[in-house]
């Protein structure tokens, strides 16, 4: 296997974890070449979260997605039937691994993301840098920010 890049686990029959070989080599059907055909402001190529859970078959009890990024310690806990059939994970830009300036070596997607804090599925639970997704029955971690002065203060960190 190609370096690990994105590990799925928990309540599920079959656990993955996957190196870019591996996400690039899975069936066309399951990709999503150029993800500026569905939001204009992101580019690359992407895999359907839906596919992967195939894969992984998380069990009937299922009902979070844990987002891990362990590089700078974000977490978001989404409920999965919102994200299930429109999340994707982009992994590639120009045939090479998605670059960390682009929230690479894999980043989380939903194209229909709200305001930052207005949802659960807001545009913070976009998370870069995913290294690893837990399926779980009960909420798992989320540290996204809470309101404004808390994401002020995160993308001041960001940005340092
Ligand atoms: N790993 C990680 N993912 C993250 C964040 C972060 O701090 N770390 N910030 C989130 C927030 S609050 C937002 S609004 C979006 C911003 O995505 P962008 O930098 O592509 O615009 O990324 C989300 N994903
Ligand atoms: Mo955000």
């Amino acid at each position: 296997m190609s370096q690990p890049l994105l590990t799925i686990a928990g309540e599920v029959a079959n656990p993955l974890s996957l190196g870019f070989a591996e996400l690039a080599n899975l069936p066309a059907a399951l990709q999503v070449i150029d993800v500026s055909r569905i939001d204009p402001k992101r580019k690359g190529d992407a895999v359907r979260l839906s596919s992967l859970l195939e894969l992984v078959k998380p069990s009937a009890a299922v009902r979070y997605l844990t987002l891990h990024a362990s590089t700078d310690d974000f977490h978001a806990s989404i409920p999965l039937a919102d994200v299930r059939d429109k999340a994707i994970l982009i992994y590639r830009l120009d045939g090479q691994s998605l670059p960390t300036s682009a929230g690479g070596p894999v980043r989380f997607f939903i194209p229909d993301f709200a305001a930052c804090h207005t949802s659960e599925i807001d545009e913070c639970a976009n998370v870069k840098f995913v290294d690893r997704i837990e399926l779980t029955s009960e909420r798992g971690q989320d540290n996204r920010p809470h309101d404004e002065k808390e994401h002020a203060e995160l993308h001041e960190r960001e940005a340092s």
